[in-house]
């Protein structure tokens, strides 16, 4: 069954990785980002079943607007990809820069929720559908410097499993993936102001996930069988694990 599938945030790493995983699945993607000639050439590249959609997912306006303001044909989404979203800085918090925090909140919840929002009742209406969050091991392990971007991703995490129990007794999935170190995305670059070098220097002489492997996680989940709902997914590269608690001594 070909299924509309819109995934924000795929202008860049794994909501590109995603949209071109399911477009060769034989799906049919609109792909959301602010950069519209970077999804008009994910569209060069995949044709016509990638629909190219700029949107901002901090207008609460446009999201709002959305399913109606989409082509005829293309309405009834299936399965919403909240992918988009950042980290910025890695400043203790009482370093950190507001705006940079209202900016996470801005668009790693308030996006999340505000599409939701838009789509989820469409869903329901017609009995199927798919909520795939991207969340990541910050919102299940706290680290230093992880503040609001970690406290983000716990929101969508807990709001993913609070949505799937409203949701027992219709046929839409949630899912919340939550993945840890990934590289060769603009995650890094980003969450450092443009520093390409210190982003780099994070994945060095390591194996990191990719958002490839990223992206097979979703069609995983969206392809298992309508009654098979993944609640949670986290996963790490191999070279990755968590460390101990931090005890401060005197002396
Ligand atoms: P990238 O920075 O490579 O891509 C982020 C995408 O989000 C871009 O396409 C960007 O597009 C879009 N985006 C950002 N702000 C907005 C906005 N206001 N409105 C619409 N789109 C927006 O990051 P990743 O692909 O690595 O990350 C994707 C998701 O996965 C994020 O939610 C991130 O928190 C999460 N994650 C990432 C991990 C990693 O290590 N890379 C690990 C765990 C989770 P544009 O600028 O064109 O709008
Ligand atoms: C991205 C993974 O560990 O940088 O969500 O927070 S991490």
């Amino acid at each position: 069954m070909t299924l509309t599938i819109l995934v924000t945030g795929a202008s860049a790493g794994f909501g590109a990785a995603i949209a071109r995983r399911f477009v060769r699945d034989g799906h049919r993607v609109i792909a959301a980002a602010r950069r519209l000639d970077r999804l008009e050439a994910l569209a060069g590249e995949l044709g016509p079943a990638l629909l190219p959609l700029q949107l901002d997912v901090t207008d609460a306006q446009g999201a709002a607007a959305l399913p109606a303001s989409l082509p005829e044909g293309w309405r009834e989404v299936d399965v919403l990809v909240n992918n988009a979203g950042l980290a910025l800085g890695l400043d203790p918090a009482w370093k950190a820069s507001l705006a940079d925090w209202e900016t996470m909140v801005a668009t790693n919840v308030l996006g999340v929720i505000r599409l939701t929002h838009a789509l989820l009742p469409g869903m329901v209406a017609r009995n199927r559908g798919h909520v795939v969050n991207l969340g990541s091991i910050a919102g299940d392990y706290p680290y230093p410097g992880g503040h609001i971007y970690g406290g983000s991703k716990a929101f969508v995490k807990q709001f993913g499993l609070n949505l799937k129990a409203d949701l027992v007794g219709t046929g839409v999935r949630v899912t919340n993936i939550e993945p840890g170190l990934c590289g060769g995305t603009e995650f890094s670059a980003v969450r450092f102001g443009g520093d390409t070098a210190r982003a780099a220097a994070l994945y060095a002489g390591t194996q990191p996930l990719m958002a490839e492997d990223v992206a097979e996680a979703v069609a995983w989940v969206v392809a298992l069988p309508p009654h098979v709902n993944i609640n949670r997914m986290e996963m790490m590269p191999t070279c990755q694990g968590p460390g101990p608690l931090v005890v401060k001594r005197s002396g």
